[in-house]
């Protein structure tokens, strides 16, 4: 089928003709409305007339940005990616990625199940809502899905077949390079530039080469280290979640890269969230439920991708008996320290971004009173720069926590 976008009217006419689809519905007579709230895409769901309940998720790329509109174009090849990830991410832990019903490459798009009972966990969080199944999920999905896609596992061959699958997702790494590394720290048309001009904070960050040339670092780690397969842009808003479940939605920026990137997302936005609460609604409580959270996840993210590789004993990297016992604990031990590291340092950089770059985050750029904003900026900034400065010389997950404490 050639590729048209498709609007809430002919999306029906397109769902009408796919069986997989329509088994689901059976006769009910179905609608569309469009929900999508992100930069890219348009999300459709797709629902029975007689019960709103059952519904599922339609979501097309455009050959353009949706947040800006037709004059950014963006290939819509990156849905050959999401719809990618989402397979493989499935049959590594198919409890926390949505089910696929349909994809169509040429259509650029794909059905899914419809998280009804679940929200946006960015907004859980900056309504103040304690998750305490989440460190426990979240520590699993990342250390199963970068474990079991990485050089520890697979073997020479299944590696390189995954980097040939998903490494041609050029535009959209090409989009983070300049948006997460580069674009954010000088002047540059697509930053927030009415909060650029005249703000002296602004012009320390640009002109702050100690933590620019670190940033440069991270940057060439992003671009040239094929440690595992990443979602790719990790944050809270590419998270569904209720109080039982969590689902993963959203990996169009998949590809295979440095195991600390997707970690480093993760940490950045709930540092972000706590940078929130710090500033607007000052709640101590919630603040130390985020620091333990942030703990937790890191230390059971350690705990879990150490027990997957105890499981294995050959893989591309490691042959049987070719260290003793105690080395290859030692090696497995700083292996994973240096992915902490390195999460840290991208946390710093993502952190960053989001406070002059194209695309802000609501807990700091959401915030309507400007001295209130001000201040959450400038908390976002000395903690990314801290990180960024100091990742690889981070000895303890307490050490990150401090940074956290002591910058508010
Ligand atoms: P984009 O690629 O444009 O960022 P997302 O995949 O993040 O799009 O989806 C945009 C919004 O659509 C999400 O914030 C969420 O509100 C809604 N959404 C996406 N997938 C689902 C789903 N499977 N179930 C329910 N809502 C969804
Ligand atoms: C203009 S696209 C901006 C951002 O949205 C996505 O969620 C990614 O984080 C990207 O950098
Ligand atoms: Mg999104």
């Amino acid at each position: 089928m050639n590729y048209r976008v498709l609007n809430v009217e002919t999306i029906i006419d397109y769902i009408s003709n796919i069986k997989s689809v329509m088994n689901y519905f059976g006769s009910d007579e179905i609608r569309a409305d469009e929900i999508g709230d992100g930069n890219l895409n348009y999300v459709y769901k797709i629902s029975s007339v007689k019960n709103p309940q059952k519904a599922l998720i339609a979501k097309q790329a455009v050959p353009f940005l949706r947040c800006v509109g037709e004059d950014f174009p963006l290939s819509r090849e990156r849905m050959i990616y999401e719809i990618r990830a989402l397979q493989k991410f499935y049959t590594i832990f198919p409890s926390f990625v949505p089910k696929i019903h349909h994809a169509s490459e040429e259509m650029s798009l794909v059905v899914m199940d419809y998280l009804g009972s679940h929200i946006i966990m960015r907004k859980g969080l900056i309504g103040g809502v304690k998750y305490k199944n989440f460190s426990g999920h979240i520590s699993t999905y990342m250390a199963a899905t970068l474990y079991y896609t990485s050089s520890l596992y697979l073997s020479s061959a299944q590696k390189r077949e995954l980097v040939e699958r998903f490494n041609g997702n050029r535009e959209l790494c090409k989009l983070t390079e300049d948006l997460v590394f580069s674009f954010p720290f000088m002047e540059h048309e697509t930053n927030d530039n009415e909060n650029v001009e005249n703000n002296p904070d602004a012009q320390k960050l640009f002109s702050d080469m100690e933590f620019k040339e670190k940033v440069l670092e991270l940057k060439y780690k992003f671009m040239t280290q094929s440690d595992a397969l990443l979602h790719g842009d990790l944050h809270t808003g590419s998270i569904m979640i209720n109080e039982n479940d969590t689902y993963i939605i959203d990996p169009e920026f998949a590809f295979v890269g440095p195991f600390g990137f997707d970690v480093g997302a993760l940490l950045a936005n709930l540092v972000n969230n706590y940078i929130h609460h710090s500033v607007v609604t000052k709640d101590e409580d919630y603040k130390s439920w985020l620091l333990l959270t942030i703990k937790d996840i890191l230390e059971k993210f350690s705990e879990k991708f150490l027990s997957f590789w105890s499981e294995s004993k050959e893989s591309a990297l490691l042959v049987d008996g070719y260290l003793d016992e105690v080395s290859l604990k030692n090696y497995k031990e700083r292996f994973v320290k240096n992915i902490l590291r390195d999460s840290v340092g991208f946390a710093g950089c993502k952190m960053a971004r989001r406070v002059y770059g194209v695309a802000g985050v609501e807990e700091i750029r959401g915030i309507e009173d400007e001295a209130l904003r001000a201040d959450a900026e400038r908390m976002a900034l000395k903690i990314a720069r801290e990180f960024v400065i100091k990742y690889d010389k981070i000895e303890s997950i307490d050490e990150i926590l401090e940074i956290m404490k002591n910058a508010g």
